[in-house]
């Protein structure tokens, strides 16, 4: 009796073999996922640099990037447009957003700090509130043959009749680029995501209450919307760009929305 109790008190007392190597297994496991090295995949090579990771923008060195976009009428026959996008710029410079031949045409970007906007070729006008690098920043400019407007993050910088006249289309079959222009390049140095050109005056208001969501379906008056998450594919009209250069996509994306600090009176 004796006996039989040490002997099944020692069984007791001892942990069963399954038991503890379930609980090593447990710990390996758990280790390995806090410190990544479980191989994740069969052959335990890495995966190759950016293969997976998330693209959210279009990434731009600012030596020869660009997208391209075919020559299409309706990019062409405008007698209003609104051009909308987000940038982060890497420095300061002359650099094209988008560019439909800054001679002839439409044509926005930065020479340096603000928005300048061209719409028959020679025909610009600076913004005032200079765009910094660094930074997620939402521009836009409408333009209807008279008045141009320039916003920036929704708030209007600029409204002006100065130097007005007719859109005045790119010759047949020239590509319209973004982050870089047909005449000179001027290529843009940093991301550029949410692209949309409309043929309409939109609205301050109507800007504000898209400019910080992703628009997927057709508009009265849109005509392309590229998001560039992985691709130059136009989500609306079918002007698909074609990607030049080392330009490639970020995992950065603009942001989805502001926090509003309350105001404080003392
Ligand atoms: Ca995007």
């Amino acid at each position: 009796m004796s006996i039989y109790r040490s002997l099944y008190g020692e069984v007791r007392s001892r942990k069963h073999p399954l038991r503890r190597f379930g609980l090593v297994f447990i710990l390996v496991l758990l280790f390995s996922l806090a410190y990544g090295v479980y191989p994740s995949t069969p052959t335990g090579a890495s995966a190759p640099a950016g293969v997976g990771a998330a693209k959210h923008s279009l990434l731009l060195d600012g030596d020869g990037d660009y997208v391209e976009i075919p020559y299409a009428s309706d990019l062409n026959t405008l007698s209003a447009i609104t051009i909308e996008a987000w940038v982060k710029r890497t420095a300061s410079r002359c650099e094209t957003v988008v560019g439909n031949g800054w001679r002839e045409s439409y044509w926005l970007g930065f020479c340096y700090g603000p928005i300048r906007f061209y719409h028959t070729g020679y025909q610009w006008v600076d913004g005032k509130t200079p765009i910094p690098p660094g930074q997620w920043t939402h521009i836009a400019v409408t333009y209807d043959g008279t008045t141009r407007r320039y916003y920036v993050n929704g708030q209007l910088d600029l409204e002006t009749t100065a130097n007005n006249g007719p859109i005045t289309a790119a010759p047949g079959g020239a590509v319209l680029g973004i982050g870089g222009d047909r005449h000179g390049g001027y290529y843009f140095q940093g991301l550029i995501d949410e692209v949309r050109i409309w043929n309409v005056v939109r609205t301050q208001a109507e800007i504000q209450a898209d400019m910080y969501r992703t628009i997927n379906s057709p508009r009265p008056g849109l005509l392309a919307v590229w998001h560039f998450d992985g691709d130059a594919q136009d989500a609306v009209g079918g002007h698909h760009g074609v990607l030049r250069g080392n330009a490639t996509f970020s995992s950065e994306r603009f942001p989805s929305n502001v926090i509003y600090l309350p105001l404080i009176r003392r």
